[in-house]
């Protein structure tokens, strides 16, 4: 494996970085998580669109242009022979002191990660996954955006252990409202009356890019779509719910606190949405 870091290529054992840098010492940075199909990007314009919008929003001037980082990410996946992977891509504050000051890094850092990714166990897609809604808020969005894609990921990592405490592999976070927000790594969606219904990006959520590509699926097929504040009891009369994400594509959930949803199978919206999604990720 050959990992970018700064205009370099190292292999695994030697892809490292500075104890100083701000990434690790403070997790200030941003990234993007972006699939690789059929030797292709997934979404390269979204995912770099997102992760300039990440860096503006934490005041981070990434030292490279949109182009040129396509260009780069292009090369990474090409000489690491990736056909069906992942990518990690990352910029970092960069080294500084001991100190928050972002001002004391010079130079942000880029690292570009080409790999296979591990997703839910297979069978996970055909009989859906059992969530439960965690006590850990979501962060408030007037504290640190979850639209922000940053390298500070304990909110979501906290809701995941409480989460696997309950036996669960994914968990679900309600907002500062109570209203429903969004997995650790995954948007959530609903199926009511055979309307599509997802939280709107001011529920503080990370807007997901598989969510937006799956919701013009779900207009294309001419169903009713809507960005609305949900709560726990539209989950628990829901019809159908599922989860999207990079890591996780189209993936039905059939229990949520124990309450099993319609009637505990991959609904028809979701094995549609699925299919359709698959589809475009072949095409
Ligand atoms: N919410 C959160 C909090 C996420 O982290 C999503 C929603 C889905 O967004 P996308 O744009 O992927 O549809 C995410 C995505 C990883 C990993 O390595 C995490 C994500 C995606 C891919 C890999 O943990 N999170």
């Amino acid at each position: 494996m050959q990992i970018y870091i700064d205009g370099k290529y190292y292999d695994k054992e030697n892809a490292k970085i500075s104890v100083f840098d701000h990434g690790a010492l403070y997790g200030d940075g941003v990234f993007e998580g972006i699939r690789v199909y059929g030797g292709k990007i997934f979404k390269t314009v979204e995912h770099i669109d997102r992760l300039w919008d990440s860096a503006k929003a934490i005041r981070l001037e990434i030292p490279m242009s949109k182009e040129e980082l396509t260009k780069v990410m292009e090369e990474t996946v090409a000489l690491n022979e990736v056909n069906d992977g992942y990518i990690r891509l990352i910029v970092t504050r960069g080294v500084g002191d001991l100190g928050l000051d972002p001002d004391k890094c010079k130079t942000p850092s880029i690292i570009i990660i080409a790999a296979g990714i591990a997703l839910y166990p297979p069978e996970l897609y055909d009989k859906g996954l059992e969530i439960v809604t965690v006590s850990s808020p979501r962060i408030h969005p007037a504290s640190l955006s979850p639209r922000i894609k940053s390298l500070n990921y304990l909110n979501n990592i906290l809701a995941k252990i409480e989460g696997k405490q309950a036996g669960c592999i994914e968990a679900l976070m309600l907002n500062h409202k109570g209203e429903l927000a969004e997995c650790t790594g995954d948007n959530i969606f609903l199926v009511r009356k055979g309307r599509l219904m997802t939280p709107p990006p001011n529920a503080g959520i990370l807007e997901g890019i598989t969510r937006n590509c799956v919701m013009d699926l779900a207009r294309e097929m001419g169903a009713e779509v809507l960005e609305i504040p949900l709560t726990k009891y539209d989950a628990y009369v829901a019809d159908e719910c599922f989860l999207t994400g990079s890591a996780a594509e189209v993936i039905a959930v059939v229990k949520i606190d124990g309450r099993v949803i319609g009637d505990g199978k991959p609904g028809p919206m979701t094995r549609e949405l699925k299919a359709r999604f698959v589809k475009l990720t072949q095409s």
